[in-house]
């Protein structure tokens, strides 16, 4: 019998709280016809039966009886704070339309819809797993969901069961599969629904219309509670400099929401280190200076935090990347056996990029051309870019030492923050939010939608006053390259250069940098008052003016 520890029990009694228009019976409000965000005709195209439906948003309707109707979700990528909500509101939203109702979960993501393994979520089921962190109540996986063998298989599992409709809680490419899907569904008249939820710690998956994905609250602040307690020990002890890497596989808004809570001496940016266009020996020299600078006032120790998708933004390397990526997508390269792989890249690398394949340490160049996701993207949480880094500032300081220009001590700690924060219990935003994202989707089923992602802005109010509906996946589309051919992807948000949260780092950064202005954020609290336990993050305050 598993055993549960006191929070646990205590927290299982929270009742997450939901908009008011959430509250009660619900009539849906459509706007104007919408566009994709770009390639608008190819997209258009793309998908004829899904493309240019309005944005919906809920308000307090009338009270209606629906007939029973069945209901499938799927995990699907990484896990991310809140989970077990979102399946808990869907839960308690498709009940409360009629109780027989029956929800069923696929199992360790997309791949158990394709091989038919699913389980009925019962009431003591859901009741173990609400506001729990993880997403071990159906498990999740990385099965991408894109060929018609799959969508004809899940739609065998999806007749037999009854299912009316399936929701999908997933990233960027997770919601971009769910509209591929409902597309294909729709075209092919089989009457089975898909709706999304935006979900991903490494924030990523926002725009005009979601505000934030679900998980990074917690997420951020897991680490930054973390990173307060290294800055503490740092302080204290003043003899380390801590090289904090911390998840967010291409987005860098972990790493500016951890840094805007913690106030660290150095946080590096991916997106600024791009538009700015340097190499891995500018932000080796722009850490070496802070170093010598703090080592002037007799401060030998510092926190950099350093996020996990850095080296995919370093121009050079992101052109690198580029070529291994069509490099790797060819059939002769697939048909190479993985020991000869190296040999074959490199042979195959323009002579620009190779000499920057062969200036990499041996391990990060091999992490590069060799594992991908199944989604083609680079295992960026597998590169120590931490200890890459510190190592090069090192040799960077033993050079200034001699010429004089470096008078203190260095010596290195490494830290990696990514698992540790994605299965943490969720804050009370993001238990309210998940609630909110599942119950929401089942009014977004009943009213008869397809390809629409579940959507509640207005998350810096209150959440009685948070707004509820959808949004067609189709209006957050473009087309990107992806394992060597153009793909209708989802835009994926990255850190905006003249966006509100980076603003505020950047007019701070140097006063941050020399001063040890260290915050020590603490633990997430549950109970207590509201500016400890119900603050959204700062990025989502400063991007709202709050
Ligand atoms: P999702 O985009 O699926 O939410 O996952 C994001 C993430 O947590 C990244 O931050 C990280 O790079 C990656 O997952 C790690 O993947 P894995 O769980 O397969 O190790």
């Amino acid at each position: 019998m598993s055993v549960k520890s006191n929070l646990q029990i205590a927290r299982s009694a929270y009742k997450p709280k939901l908009p008011t228009a959430l509250q009660g019976p619900v009539k849906s409000i459509e706007g104007a016809a919408t566009e994709s965000v770009g390639n608008q005709s190819e997209i258009k195209e793309l998908f004829p039966n899904t493309y240019g439906m309005p944005v919906v948003e809920f308000a307090k309707g009338d009270s209606k009886t629906f007939p029973q109707f069945n209901v499938g979700i799927i995990l699907s990528g990484g896990q991310a704070p809140g989970g077990h909500n979102v399946i808990s509101g869907l839960y308690d939203g498709v009940k409360s339309l009629n109780p027989n109702n029956k929800l069923y979960g696929f199992l360790m993501g997309p791949g158990g819809l394709v091989d038919h393994k699913y389980m009925e979520i019962t009431p003591a089921l859901i009741d173990e797993y609400r506001n729990t962190g993880g997403f071990d109540i159906i498990g999740s996986g990385r099965t991408k969901l894109e060929e018609v063998d799959q969508f004809e298989k899940g739609i065998e599992i999806l007749r037999e069961l009854s299912i009316r409709a399936l929701v999908i809680i997933g990233g960027d490419d997770s919601n971009t599969n769910a509209c591929v899907l409902a597309e294909y569904y729709a075209a092919k008249k089989y009457g089975v629904q898909v709706i999304g939820c935006p979900k991903t710690i490494d924030g990523d998956l926002k725009n005009s219309q979601i505000e934030t994905s679900f998980g990074f609250d917690t997420a951020c602040k897991t680490y930054s509670e973390l990173i307060g307690n290294i800055e503490r020990d740092c302080n204290s002890a003043r003899k380390y400099w801590h090289f904090i890497k911390v998840m967010g596989r291409s987005a860098s808004h972990i790493a500016l929401e951890c840094a805007l809570q913690t106030q660290p001496n150095i946080c590096l940016i991916s997106e600024e280190v791009e538009a700015k266009e340097q190499s891995l020996d500018d932000i080796v020299s722009y850490i070496a200076g802070i170093v010598a600078k703090r080592a002037e006032n007799g401060n030998n120790f510092g926190t950099v935090i350093i996020p996990e998708g850095l080296i995919e933004f370093v121009p050079a390397i992101k052109k690198l990347i580029a070529e291994l990526n069509d490099v790797l997508a060819t059939p002769e390269a697939q048909a190479v056996s993985r020991d000869e792989q190296i040999d074959f890249v490199k042979s195959h690398l323009s002579s620009a990029n190779l000499a920057v394949f062969n200036s990499l340490p041996a391990g990060v160049a091999r992490q590069l051309a060799l594992d991908r996701d199944p989604h083609g993207n680079v295992q960026v949480s597998l590169i120590e870019t931490e200890k890459l880094l510190s190592e090069m500032v090192g040799k960077k300081l033993a050079e200034m030492k001699k010429d004089g220009k470096f008078v203190g001590k260095f010596s290195a700690q490494h830290h990696f923050f990514g698992y540790e924060g994605r299965c943490a219990a969720p804050s009370n935003f993001d238990a309210d939010y998940c609630y909110s994202l599942g119950y929401n989707a089942s009014r977004l089923i009943v009213e008869g939608k397809t390809g629409y992602m579940s959507v509640i802005r207005n998350t810096t109010a209150p959440a009685s006053e948070w707004i509820a509906g959808g949004v067609p996946i189709t209006m957050m589309m473009n087309l990107e390259k992806r394992n060597g051919k153009m793909k209708p992807v989802i835009r994926k948000a990255l850190v905006e250069l003249d966006g509100a949260p980076f603003k505020y780092f950047a007019a701070n950064r140097d006063e941050w940098a020399v001063e040890t202005a260290y915050v020590y954020p603490g633990s997430i609290q549950y109970w207590g008052p509201s500016e400890v336990c119900d603050q959204p993050t700062k990025t989502l305050k400063l991007e709202h003016n709050k």
